[in-house]
């Protein structure tokens, strides 16, 4: 049943353009001797805001049910995004628009893999990190961070011990917060008059493109487009100065976002603006589609997965992705169907995927016989992984994917 909520970006109306059904949260792997225990579930439903056009979740989840000491995702776990956090962090001890004592800081740092390479060359830093567990890991790192959630008044405090930062970075986290108002406040607040507020998320013009429906789950609670992150910076005295389109994570933009008036916004804004409006990005046909298509993949990938266990064929899953929480539970895909998802994080093995209860096993367990088919939930890493695993090609074995459609490889 489709309902209505309010945009919290704008408070204006969000029309729902797809509902998901119940779901559990993403990231919550079940211990198999409390899988009688009951699991969180929500009600998974996105929508877009008739006023400002932010694609948005129509129900959120209460942030400490999702980040907490045991938060299991941890960002160095690939080689590829490793590379490009490192990428990141040379460019600001590159940049030549830095004073000599620049101060960064990190809103969800995670393992402190981008801030590790600041921290070792002496830059100032902090990392803004809630999740107790992978903060102890950037920590460990010698990375500085406090545990706790950005928000309004937590900029107030690091501007008071620290002063104004020259960059504020978040990767992967901004989409992750549903109370915009404090974090902009608390952006505005803590930037240096000339600092700039960098952030990096799903593209919604690539989640559209790709189908990549799997990036809609609890954590993601924002879907940016050039045109609604404009809008937004706008209604909180913030510019945005420049986009730069992503390969990382199935496509994403980084958007910079400087204080009203103090730079000059480069060509690629308008350009990707404009974009965005010839390709009808949220006209209401444009979502329905997107829904159709969704719904397709979902009988596709069922109908194969129920066929290849009829004919006895073993699958196995490769990557325990949050995003995967969405695929097996709107297509009901349990361990009748997958007999086990392959993980090399350690928090995650020995656990089951929420929801369908999908026993989770360390990366030998590939190879130890390799199965017929593998349904590479982590898509987004595709490269990396096919290339790590190409024993199991030689072996006869095949690739199943479900973006930007179902084919095998
Ligand atoms: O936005 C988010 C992104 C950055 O990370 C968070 N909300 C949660 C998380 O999402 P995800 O779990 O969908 O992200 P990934 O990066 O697609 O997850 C990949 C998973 O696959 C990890 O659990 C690690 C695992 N993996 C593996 O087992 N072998 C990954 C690689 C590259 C591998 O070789
Ligand atoms: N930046 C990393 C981690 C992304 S996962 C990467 O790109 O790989 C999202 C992270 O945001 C989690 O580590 C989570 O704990 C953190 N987070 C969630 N809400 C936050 C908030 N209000 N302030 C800071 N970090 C937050
Ligand atoms: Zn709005």
């Amino acid at each position: 049943m489709s309902q209505e909520s309010f945009c919290r970006v704008c408070s204006g109306k969000v029309r729902e353009f797809y509902d998901f059904g119940r779901h559990p949260l993403s990231d919550a792997f079940v211990d198999p001797e409390k899988v009688d225990d009951e699991e969180f579930f929500y009600r998974l439903a996105v929508g877009v805001c008739r006023d400002c056009t932010m694609v948005q979740l129509m129900e959120e989840v209460p942030r400490e049910r999702m980040f907490h000491d045991g938060y299991p995702y941890q960002s160095s776990g690939s080689v590829v995004m490793r590379t490009h956090f490192e990428d990141f962090a040379k460019r600001v001890l590159n940049a030549e628009d830095l004073g000599t004592d620049p101060f960064v800081v990190e809103l969800g740092c995670n393992d402190g893999v981008m801030l590790k390479v600041l921290a070792d060359a002496g830059v100032r830093h902090l990392g803004v990190e809630p999740s107790g567990g992978v903060a102890d890991l950037a920590a460990a790192k010698g990375v500085r961070v406090i545990k706790t959630f950005f928000e309004e008044e937590t900029a107030r405090r690091i501007l008071t011990e620290h002063g104004p930062a020259d960059v504020i970075y978040a990767a992967n986290t901004l989409c992750h917060i549903p109370y915009m108002d404090s974090i902009l406040n608390g952006v505005r607040a803590l930037l240096a008059p000339d600092g700039v507020f960098v952030f990096e998320d799903p593209y919604f013009g690539d989640i559209l493109e790709r189908t990549s429906f799997d990036q809609i789950y609890d954590e993601h609670f924002f879907f940016f487009t050039a045109r609604s992150v404009r809008a937004m910076a706008e209604r909180f005295g913030l510019e945005l100065v420049d986009v730069e389109r992503l390969p990382v994570h199935g496509g994403e933009v980084r958007y910079t976002l400087a204080r009203s008036g103090a730079r000059q916004p480069s060509n690629a804004v308008a350009e990707l603006v404009a974009e965005e409006e010839t390709k009808r990005l949220t006209a209401p046909d444009t979502l329905s589609a997107f829904g159709e298509r969704v719904t397709g993949i979902r009988e596709e990938l069922t109908s194969l997965l129920r066929r290849l266990r009829d004919e006895g064929k073993t699958v196995v899953g490769y990557g325990a992705t949050a995003k995967s929480a969405t695929v097996n539970n709107l297509c009901g895909i349990g361990p009748d169907l997958v007999s086990f998802v392959v993980d090399s994080t350690p928090d995650k093995q020995g656990k089951l995927t929420p929801g369908t209860h999908i026993p989770v096993r360390e990366p030998e367990a590939f190879s130890g016989p390799y199965p017929d088919y593998a349904l590479l939930f982590a898509w987004n890493h595709a490269d990396e992984i096919m290339a790590k695993e190409q024993r199991f090609r030689d072996a006869g074995g095949q690739w199943i994917l479900y973006v930007p459609e179902v084919h095998i490889v």
